[in-house]
């Protein structure tokens, strides 16, 4: 399955296109609207010689490309055709002044309900390549996303040699069950939730399962040529390695942002990030077939899925050998624990940082906040049995406190000033009581719960330490921050040692992301200005650690100007 590029668009965008294209208009012109319908709607999907009825946009799983260009605006109508409550996330997207477009349920927004529908409505502003959008409520998004592409301006070229062809590859996970039981039944027994049958390459496991081999991703190749791979981690619950047998590529982007290029033999992509890739062909076709292949990496106590997905590279050939059964080769993965190939990936990425892209990390810093996130455990309710630890329930938090979603979406309350009742500005700066963090996790293990927010004044510089703690297991987390993009200044293995870490940070040229990999049994720091206004969740992208409460956010007031202000909501925001 490939994908056609560069894509259909609909209506007044289709036309605007045509007529720029013949009316030649100055370069770096306004953006254009691209309009988009995502109907949800149900449809029996068949993957493992099981078939099941499964949420999608449009019948499609994955769902629909979005390919726009930076300076457009998006105009995606959501019409919910289904029984639960969905809404969607524009993941990396900014939204500057357009907050009430992000997504979150219970927090930008209240869901979109049977028979409703809501317009997401907003602006590429500053940002070019590869993000994604997923539904962003309980677990739909493992069946409810696709690629969100965004194009340079017209005639401004990438800061890489162009490619052949540009193709996305979205990482994903199959699940022969409803994952709305899975994690509906995980949350009642407080176990952790079933694990996944497959992981999948653009929605296909390939064929090291069993009955799959018909759906199998290929990508046909010609010699000698540079294919753009647009790579989407779009797994629940699991980090992934992916590499391509006797090819190695060359890093030039993740998260929208470019990064120094860098050659490497093997990715490793958390749910919720991207990685833009350049793979250059073989001079001549090789008279070989060549497996790409992605796995976890975890380091966890919990029982993962731990399977292999594969696809087929092939190269077309007119000669009459490629008629003949060639060898197919298959790449080595890292071993499933190797954190040290994780860590070497990971601290490879720099900022491009040029004039035309500068690395614009905060210098200065107006407030430090030092976060533990991890495991915990809930106390069994009175008359039930639970199957967590110890007889307990699982639990994440962030400094302890294990987010519950409210009734109704913050940034309402926040813009009608009624916070009262629906969240507290309480949230801890640090860890409310110390201990070694990577080491003997103490006895009481038990988290609070709460709607807890940090407020931020506009314009704020922040430093976040984010600390993984060894409770139920050290592992990684990839967090994921909305609203912004942030610098990793730094990271390391064990506790954070605020005296001597600091003077280490990468002020210069550190990748900017929105999302990042907390290492397991170490730390990140990052900073963000907090420029744009609004109410920001920032959690584990794992579900089931979001599903736990492994969440907080961030409420960002407006700035003095008109333009740093939270405009009023559009009239259609769905009501709870
Ligand atoms: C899915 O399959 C079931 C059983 O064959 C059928 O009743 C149902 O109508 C199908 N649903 C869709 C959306 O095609
Ligand atoms: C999208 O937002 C812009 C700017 O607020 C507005 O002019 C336009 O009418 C909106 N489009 C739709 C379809 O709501
Ligand atoms: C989870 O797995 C268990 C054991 O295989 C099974 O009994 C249960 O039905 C599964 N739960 C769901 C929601 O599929
Ligand atoms: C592929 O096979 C053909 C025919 O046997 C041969 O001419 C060609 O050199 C081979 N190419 C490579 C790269 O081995
Ligand atoms: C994958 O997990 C299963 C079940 O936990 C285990 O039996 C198997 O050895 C694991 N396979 C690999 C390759 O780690
Ligand atoms: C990874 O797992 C293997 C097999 O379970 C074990 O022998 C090895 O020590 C582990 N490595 C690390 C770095 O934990
Ligand atoms: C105990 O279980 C019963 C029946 O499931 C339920 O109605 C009741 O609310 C539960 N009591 C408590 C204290 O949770
Ligand atoms: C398990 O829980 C019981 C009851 O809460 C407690 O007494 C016991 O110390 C716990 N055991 C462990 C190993 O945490
Ligand atoms: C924390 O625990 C780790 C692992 O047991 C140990 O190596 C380290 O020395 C401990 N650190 C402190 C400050 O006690
Ligand atoms: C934690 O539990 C251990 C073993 O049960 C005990 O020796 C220790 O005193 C406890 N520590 C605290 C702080 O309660
Ligand atoms: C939060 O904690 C309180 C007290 O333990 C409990 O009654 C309540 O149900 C919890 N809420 C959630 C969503 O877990
Ligand atoms: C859907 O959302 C509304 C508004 O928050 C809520 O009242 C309702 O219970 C939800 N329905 C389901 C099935 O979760
Ligand atoms: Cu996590």
């Amino acid at each position: 399955m490939g994908f056609a590029f560069p894509p259909p668009t609909f209506s007044i965008g289709t036309l605007l296109l045509a007529l720029s294209i013949f009316l030649v208009l100055p370069e770096l012109s306004a953006g254009i609207t691209r309009h988009y319908k995502f109907d949800i709607v149900l449809q029996n999907v068949t993957r493992l010689c099981h078939t099941r009825s499964t949420v999608t946009v449009n019948g499609q799983y994955p769902g629909p490309k979005i390919v726009v260009r930076e300076g457009d605006r998006v105009v995606v109508k959501v019409v919910n055709h289904m029984q639960n409550n969905i809404t969607i996330h524009w993941h990396g997207i900014r939204q500057l002044q357009s907050q009430w477009a992000d997504g979150p349920a219970y927090i930008t927004q209240c869901p979109i309900q049977t028979g409703r529908s809501y317009v997401y409505n907003f602006t590429i502003t500053g940002q070019r390549g590869t993000l994604w959008w997923h539904a962003h409520h309980s677990w739909l998004r493992a069946t409810v996303y696709g690629p969100f592409i965004i194009l340079p301006k017209r005639g401004v070229p990438y800061p890489f040699p162009k490619p052949y062809k540009e193709v996305p590859i979205l990482l994903g996970e199959w699940f022969n069950e409803d994952p709305e039981a899975v994690i509906a039944q995980s949350l009642w027994t407080g176990a952790g939730p079933n694990v996944s049958e497959a992981h999948t390459i653009n929605g296909l496991p390939g064929p090291l399962y069993n009955c799959s081999a018909k759906d199998t991703f290929k990508l046909k190749v010609k010699p000698g040529k540079t294919y753009l791979l647009r790579l989407i981690n779009a797994a629940l619950n699991d980090d992934l390695f992916f590499s391509i047998a006797n090819h190695s590529m060359t890093v030039v982007e993740t998260d929208a942002s470019y990064v120094k290029p860098f050659v490497t033999d093997t990715i490793l992509i958390g749910p919720g990030e991207t990685t833009t890739v350049l793979l250059r062909t073989k001079p001549a076709s090789p008279n070989a077939t060549f497996f790409m292949a992605a796995r976890p990496y975890n380091t966890g106590l919990g029982t993962i899925d731990n399977t292999t997905v594969a696809g087929l590279l092939e190269y077309t050939s007119t000669s009459p050998t490629s008629m003949k059964k060639l060898p197919l080769l298959k790449p080595t993965l890292p071993a499933i624990n190797d954190t040290a190939a994780a860590a070497n990936f990971s601290t490879k990425l720099r900022s491009l940082a040029t004039l035309q892209f500068p690395a614009n990390v905060p210098q200065t810093v107006d407030r430090r906040f030092y976060f533990t996130v991890g495991l915990g455990t809930r106390p069994c309710p009175k008359n039930q049995t639970c199957q967590g630890p110890n007889g307990t329930k699982f639990a994440a938090s962030v400094n302890t406190v294990s987010f519950v979603f409210p009734s109704t979406a913050l940034l309402q309350a926040h813009y009608l000033g009624q916070s009262n009742g629906i969240y507290t500005t309480d949230f801890p700066n640090n860890p409310p009581f110390p201990f070694n963090y990577t080491g003997t996790p103490p006895n009481d293990t038990f988290v609070i719960n709460g709607t807890k927010a940090v407020v931020l004044p506009f314009n704020t510089n922040v430093e976040l330490v984010m600390q993984d703690t060894s409770i139920q297991g050290a592992e990684s987390h990839p967090l994921h921050l909305h609203g912004y993009n942030f610098y990793i200044v730094g990271q390391g293995f064990g506790n954070y040692d605020p005296v001597n870490d600091p003077g280490k940070f990468n002020l210069v040229d550190p990748v900017e992301r929105n999302t990042a990999g907390v290492p397991s049994g170490g730390w990140i720091a990052i900073r963000f200005r907090a420029d744009n206004p609004g109410v920001w969740l920032m959690h584990c992208h794992f579900d089931v650690h979001l599903s736990w409460g492994l969440v907080m956010a961030w409420v960002v007031n407006d700035g003095p100007l008109p333009g740093q202000k939270l405009p009023p909501p559009p009239s259609d925001l769905p009501k709870c």
